[in-house]
């Protein structure tokens, strides 16, 4: 597949094809984010979780889980005839992190889904994009009966730079979850022309 350094793109018939992530903690929405956007009928991994999660798996906030991701949630959504995206949801549990560094090889950026019920879950996808300068947006996913936190509550609390977007999102709908890509495209054409911010 094409990345962000193809040749394919604007001028040509060839829609440029860029590889996105969709990352965040256990539980977060990621493998709905992925099937609600996803034109295609998703590729998933589910797994249905059984005892041998309990006392491995931190399943605070999240014990009605049921099933979870094992290796990727796999999506695409047409942005417009020049631009397509490959969407790739990330397993959200510790024991398949070592999975990450070959998912985020040759991805333009990422989402970070937050989750209102345990905002802290985010933390490991944080630093892992800002340690190895990946241009992510944070994504903060509603639960009902959670905590409702503003946009710069997040920001504070997860301590982002000032230029990461903090978006306000239901993983389940389409549309918000289409806002969230698009301003994370636009977030990675301002890291990269400056020249467009303001
Ligand atoms: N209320 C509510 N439920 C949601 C929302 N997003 C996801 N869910 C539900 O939360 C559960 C977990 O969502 P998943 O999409 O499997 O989460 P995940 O991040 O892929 O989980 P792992 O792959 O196990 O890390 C599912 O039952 C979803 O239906 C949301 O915005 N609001
Ligand atoms: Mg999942």
């Amino acid at each position: 597949m094409a990345s962000a350094d193809s040749d394919s793109g604007p001028g040509t018939d060839i829609p440029l094809a860029v590889k996105i992530l969709i990352a965040g903690g256990f539980g977060a929405g990621k493998t709905t984010m992925v099937g609600s956007v996803s034109e295609i009928t998703p590729l998933s991994t589910e797994e249905i979780m059984t005892e041998a999660s309990m006392g491995v798996d931190d399943l605070g906030g999240v014990e009605d889980k049921t099933t979870t991701t094992v290796a990727l949630d796999f999506g695409r959504i047409t942005i417009d005839e020049k631009v397509v995206l490959y969407l790739f949801g990330t397993p959200g549990q510790g024991r398949f992190w070592f999975m990450w560094d070959e998912l985020a090889a040759g991805a333009l950026g990422s989402v970070v889904i937050a989750d209102t019920r345990r905002l802290d879950s985010c933390f490991p996808a944080v630093d892992f994009f800002e340690h190895r300068d990946i241009p992510f947006v944070v994504a903060v996913n509603r639960f009902e009966g959670a905590c409702d936190y503003t946009p710069e509550e997040v920001r504070d609390a997860v301590d982002l730079g000032g230029d990461v977007p903090v978006l306000m999102t239901d993983a389940r709908d389409r549309d918000s979850g289409k806002r969230v890509l698009i301003a994370l495209v636009e977030h990675v054409m301002r890291r990269r022309s400056p020249a467009l911010s303001g």
